[in-house]
């Protein structure tokens, strides 16, 4: 294990060849990435045996940044190229970072069947609810009334919920924190790369330049006091009241379960194809 922060820094990241990093000061990007790179040492894992998988955004500089086999793919296709990744590398650690509007928009339908699928990754979304790279516009998880360059009157959709898409989908492990809870983001996030199947954690994060400052949170203290008097931890939910958990949002852990990932299925697959090992039986058919 590195020896504290800066042993971690020069550990894992590329810090003499990639910075200064892009990001504006105070971006939550970096508490999402400093509680990864301690995750990944924590389990101990050996980092040419990682892979981190990106798409096109702010949070996609993770890849530029961090000192793993990275990819930095096009925007909405991180998942695609982590699948194909995982199942031709099953030795590797699959990693994927992408934003809300990668993850929900353009790559939203990849999300879901990922999650489906259950391949053996970990997807975590860096939600600012916005599209920051590109200016500021709004992404789908954008909340209800919120300004934005493209709503200046005001949201008029509703905002996906991200991790109850991924519990719908059948996701192994699904999880939400805020850069504001770090400790908290760690333990998420390094329990997510520990499980089978595909994991989510998704990561309220601040985006005070693009989202914040048109929201009356134009500094990132404002933000991470937003997140931290609007969440509330898992276990503290049973002594609330529906009411009093109107406009707040639940963090911790959503979902734990076990199934066999894709990759485990596949194997079968291949097992079978050389005649060994039993055909499944189909579902048995409807009547009526
Ligand atoms: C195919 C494609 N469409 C659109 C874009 C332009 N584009 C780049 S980043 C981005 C949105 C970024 O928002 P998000 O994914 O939430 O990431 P953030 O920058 O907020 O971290 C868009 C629309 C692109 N690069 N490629
Ligand atoms: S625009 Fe927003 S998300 Fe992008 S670096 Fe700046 S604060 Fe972070």
């Amino acid at each position: 294990m590195a020896e504290g922060m800066t042993g971690l820094v020069h550990k894992y990241l590329r810090h003499e060849k990639k910075f200064p990093h892009i990001w504006c000061p105070g971006c939550g990007n970096g508490i999402v990435l400093g509680s990864l790179i301690r995750a990944i040492d924590r389990i101990g894992l050996d980092k040419d045996k990682v892979a981190l998988v990106s798409g096109i955004g702010c949070s996609g500089r993770m890849t530029t940044y961090a000192d793993f086999n990275t990819l930095h793919t096009p925007h909405g296709r991180a998942l695609t190229y982590a699948t194909g990744l995982k199942l031709s590398r099953e030795d590797l650690t699959v990693i994927v970072i992408m934003g809300d509007g990668d993850a929900t928009a353009i790559g939203g339908n990849h999300y879901i069947h990922a999650a489906r699928r259950n391949v053996d990754m970990t997807a975590i979304i860096v939600n600012n609810q916005v599209y920051g790279m590109t200016g500021g516009q709004y992404s789908p998880t954008t909340p209800y009334g919120a300004r934005t360059t493209t709503t200046p009157y005001g949201m008029v959709e509703h905002a996906f919920d991200i991790s109850a898409l991924a519990v719908a989908a059948a996701a192994s492990y699904v999880a939400r924190c805020t850069v504001y809870h770090a400790a908290l983001l760690d333990q998420l996030i390094e329990a997510a790369i520990r499980k089978r199947g595909f994991s989510s954690v998704e990561v309220l994060s601040n985006c005070h330049t693009q989202f914040g400052r048109r929201n009356k949170m134009a500094s990132p203290v404002k933000m991470l006091e937003w997140f931290k008097e609007n969440a509330v931890r898992m276990h503290a939910t049973s002594k609330m009241k529906p009411e009093e958990m109107e406009g707040k949002f639940i963090i911790g852990v959503l979902a734990d379960s076990e199934r066999p990932s894709y990759n485990e299925e596949y194997e079968r697959v291949r097992e079978r194809a050389m005649g060994n090992g039993n055909v499944p039986k189909p579902p048995a058919r409807c009547e009526g």
